[in-house]
């Protein structure tokens, strides 16, 4: 298989996004335009004339990559080119907090285009900020205390919008990752993939723990692996034996000062949703 993500990146030791970049033209190959926004994903659109993309590529502002997803797609359409994936990489700031209007506005006019959010819980590019997608006592470095916020859920946002495709994927379940790629892929309409992508730096881990703590995400439930087409829910990777949720937190530096009652938070939330996913399976 063609590799159309170039070496020698300048992304972090561990990096979770760069993982999933690849992934992402593994599956989809060389008839792919992949869209970035400011954000850890712009080292690989690069500057000026240099790119880590082995095909075309286009820079957004952080705010509107899916309006230019959406311009791209309806260029696309009117040349009959139907066989280009228009694909947004873009980061959880980017996505639930700065560019969610773009996004809505895409997803509500039912463009086709595919958007892989990597997750990493902050804005880390500009220095570990807090987002809506950092979790309950997590540190950064505007949160020095630990958020009191619970992660803001867009996967249910979008599900409640209609949007055809909609999945949570794992760089620890990097196969599960790619099947949905492929499954996007074919939707007539906008998809949606909202990424687990552990970040080294920002999360005071060790690089080599990257697909442990991706794994321990999905296994203590706190980021569940489902999909839903057309409002279907399917739950990917059903969890048989609930993981510590100690042992998840233990190897990130950022939750050395949790509470006790936030931890018990978190995995109240964590098992009633995922129950609640199971039931909606079940309808
Ligand atoms: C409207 C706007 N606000 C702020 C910025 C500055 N900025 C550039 S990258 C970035 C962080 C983005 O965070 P996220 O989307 O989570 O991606 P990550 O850095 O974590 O890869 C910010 C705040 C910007 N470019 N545009
Ligand atoms: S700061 Fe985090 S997301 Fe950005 S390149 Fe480094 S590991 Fe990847
Ligand atoms: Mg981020």
């Amino acid at each position: 298989m063609a590799d159309l993500v170039s070496k020698g990146l300048t992304t972090c030791e561990g990096c979770g996004m760069e993982l999933i970049a690849r992934s992402i033209l593994d599956v989809l190959g060389q008839n792919t335009i992949m869209l970035t926004p400011p954000s850890c994903s712009a080292i690989l659109t690069g500057f000026g004339s240099e790119t880590g993309w082995k095909v075309p590529a286009f820079q957004s502002n952080l705010e509107n990559i899916a309006a230019y997803c959406s311009g791209i797609s309806v260029a696309l359409e009117h040349q009959n080119k139907t066989d280009i994936n228009v694909v947004a990489l873009a980061g959880d700031g980017g996505t639930v907090d700065i560019g969610l209007q773009a996004l809505s506005g895409a997803v509500e006019r039912g463009h086709k285009f595919i958007y892989v959010c990597y997750d990493n819980e902050a804005y880390m590019n500009t220095g570990i900020q807090r987002s809506g997608s950092t979790p309950v006592g997590a540190w950064t470095t505007t949160t020095p205390g630990g958020k009191k916020e619970p992660k803001k859920n867009i996967v249910e946002m979008l599900l409640a919008q209609g949007i055809p495709y909609v999945a949570t994927a794992s760089v620890g379940y990097i196969d599960d990752f790619k099947k949905k790629v492929a499954k996007a892929r074919e939707i007539d309409g906008p998809a949606y993939i909202h990424t687990f992508s552990p970040c080294p730096p920002g999360w005071r881990a060790k690089p080599r723990d990257t697909i442990k703590i991706a794994k321990l995400a999905v296994d203590t439930n706190l980021f569940p692996l489902f999909e839903a087409i057309d409002g279907e829910v399917r739950v990917t990777r059903k969890v048989r034996k609930v993981a510590s949720i100690k042992e998840y937190l233990e190897l990130q530096g950022r939750f050395r000062n949790i509470r006790d009652e936030e931890v018990e938070s978190l995995a109240t939330d964590a098992e009633n949703y995922y129950n609640k996913l199971l039931e909606s399976e079940a309808k």
